[in-house]
């Protein structure tokens, strides 16, 4: 672990008092972290060293500040604006995470052992809203299938189901989120094992911010983004198609798959553009939103008009 400061200050005097204790309370987690020489911008604790990724777009990150103060976090209230207010104090250390289900190793990850899985790699992606608008982001991670292999999945593991922490003493604006909580996910175990699926852990060079989903969460970016579960504490295999929270909510509107689409159209909006944060004109929204590619073989002769 290398720890570096660029100036003869001591932290605790350029740097936020809550992002000073953060950053011991996440050095006590072994996490990989170096100092930058100067202050980043929003003050938050260095992560690396980073392995650059070849999955990157060349794509201009979206400012920071768009990325952390629009957020949806229902946990933390349904306006974009609330969960950088709300979950400012949210409690992630310490993090466990349960792997459960159809493996011959499961295990509970303490989140030392999380960073530890695999180097940790920065990777560019697109990300796009259902209802919208977009982002482009330089996560921190690694990619899920990293977590996959080590628990060793049996013949019966079809899915992966995840799980967002819910706490509702410190999530009290989930009583008013309008969805069930807690938050659930899945994904079809070929899609969980492509190696573009990815656990992140921070972003933009530093640990995940909480309204982002710290301190991890899932980014698969040809999904919509509610696929994109966060601060997550339960992955389970399972055999059947597991519960999705967007889908438990209204079905006729989310589908499992929700792969981004500009020919299927939301049934209350279209699809076929999309608004990136900090932008004013629209974009065409792309198929897979871009990662067509890569990503296309996953779903070789099947209608994604039924299965949206
Ligand atoms: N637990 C949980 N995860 C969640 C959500 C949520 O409300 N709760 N919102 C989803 C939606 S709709 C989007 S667009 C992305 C937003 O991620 P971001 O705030 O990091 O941009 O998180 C997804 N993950
Ligand atoms: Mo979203």
């Amino acid at each position: 672990m290398l720890i570096r400061r660029g100036a003869e200050i001591p932290e605790s005097l350029v740097t936020p008092k809550s992002v000073y204790v953060n950053r011991r309370k996440f050095l006590a987690a072994g996490a990989a972290l170096i100092g930058a020489g100067a202050p980043p911008l929003s003050g938050a604790t260095r992560l690396g060293p980073l392995v650059k990724s070849p999955f990157s777009t060349d794509e201009k990150p979206t400012p920071y500040r768009d990325v952390t103060t629009y957020n949806n976090f229902y946990e933390f209230g349904t306006q974009k604006n609330q969960p950088a207010e709300l979950a400012k104090n949210f409690k992630t250390i310490p993090w466990t995470i349960s792997v459960e289900g159809a493996v011959a190793k499961p295990r509970v990850y303490d989140l030392d052992a999380v960073l530890k899985m695999a180097p940790l790699e920065e990777r560019i992606y697109r990300h796009r809203c259902v209802e919208g608008w977009s982002i482009v982001v330089p996560w921190i991670g690694f990619p899920l299938n990293a977590l996959i292999k080590q628990v060793e999945p049996t013949s019966k593991a079809k899915f992966v189901a995840f799980q967002t922490l819910y706490d509702p003493k410190q999530m009290p604006a989930g009583k008013w989120a309008g969805i069930p909580l807690p938050y659930v996910e899945g994904l079809r175990m070929d899609e969980a094992m492509h190696p573009l699926a990815l656990l992140s852990v921070g972003m933009y060079g530093e640990i995940l911010p909480n309204q982002n989903g710290a301190p991890v969460r899932l980014v698969i970016p040809w999904k919509y983004g509610f696929k994109s579960i966060k601060s997550i504490v339960r992955i389970k295999f399972v055999e059947k198609q597991p519960p999705s929270t967007w889908n438990l909510q209204n079905s006729r509107e989310y589908g499992f798959y929700s792969n981004v689409n500009p020919a299927v159209d939301h049934p209350r909006w279209s699809q076929a553009t999309e608004r990136r944060l900090g932008e004013f004109f629209k974009r065409k929204t792309l198929l897979f939103n871009g990662y067509g590619d890569q990503v296309a073989g996953l779903y070789a002769g099947m209608d994604l008009k039924k299965y949206y």
